[in-house]
């Protein structure tokens, strides 16, 4: 069977690393995209040595040129879209009265308006296909609120916000629109690095990664709206 493709943002590391690689071993054709190129090299580089069909592109989500630039080039490239995966993050924590607005537009641009500009060019390729699947790693912080979360939380409600209107709008082109919640994942996300003993019992890139499987593999007239997914010992 010919291969799907898939597009992974923020694929230099953390959960959109392990997201392309499983994807890589599981038959999809990989572009993976990011801001730096050295890092992103090396996932290309992972992907390859397993056999993998893969390219890598460096671009900001955020800006409307490098979303069209990364949907260009994977159809330049492999001719199709058959999944998204909407997986480039960035938080900014601290109260409210502290919070820049130069911050607050960073998070958003990020989170919010660069999931509405991937969404939008991949929407278009996929309508021409009538076929394709987008699924939005957002997080349990789209369903709830936390002191100096205020900036991230309102960020990542709007993600879903979005998403979850697309999805009414695109089922009729055979296009499904899939949300992931994750809690605490072990990443560099929180500005450490991954595998401090403090969270040792977080859960790891790969449990989600398998999710992104889970739900990319359900069947055709099957789809996973929504996959909330938690550390055991992670109160919610
Ligand atoms: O974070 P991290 P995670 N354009 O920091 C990329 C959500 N989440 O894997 O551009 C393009 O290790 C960045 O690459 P680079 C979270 O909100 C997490 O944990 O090279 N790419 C890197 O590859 C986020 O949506 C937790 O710097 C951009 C990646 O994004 C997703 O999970 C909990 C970019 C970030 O890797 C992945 O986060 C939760 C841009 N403008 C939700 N800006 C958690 N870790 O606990 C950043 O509920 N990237």
């Amino acid at each position: 069977m010919k291969n799907k493709v898939a597009i992974i943002t923020g694929a230099s590391r953390g959960i959109g690393r392990s997201i392309a690689l499983n994807l890589a071993n599981n038959n999809y054709s990989v572009a993976v995209v990011a801001r730096s190129a050295e890092e992103l090299g090396q996932v290309e580089a992972e992907i390859n040595k397993i056999g993998g069909s893969v390219i890598s592109i460096v671009a900001d989500i955020s800006e409307e040129c490098g979303s069209t630039k990364v949907v260009g080039e994977v159809m330049n490239h492999f001719g199709r879209v058959d999944l998204l995966v909407n997986n480039a993050g960035i938080g900014t924590f601290k109260p409210a009265t502290e919070i820049t607005a130069s911050e607050w537009e960073k998070v958003m641009n990020v989170n919010v308006k660069g999931t509405f500009l991937l969404s939008k060019e991949a929407v278009i390729a996929m309508k021409k296909q009538g076929s394709g699947h987008i699924i939005t790693i957002a997080s349990d912080v789209s369903k709830r609120t936390f002191e100096t979360g205020s900036l991230y939380c309102a960020s990542k409600y709007a993600q879903d916000a979005f998403c979850t209107a697309l999805r009414k709008e695109v089922r009729q082109f055979g296009i499904k629109v899939s949300v992931v919640y994750p809690g605490l994942v072990d990443t560099y996300f929180h500005g450490g690095f991954p595998g401090e003993e403090a969270n040792k019992n977080w859960l790891k890139p790969d449990d989600i990664s398998e999710a992104v499987l889970y739900i990319a593999q359900a069947p055709k007239h099957v789809v996973i709206d929504e996959l909330m997914i938690h550390p055991f010992e992670q109160e919610y």
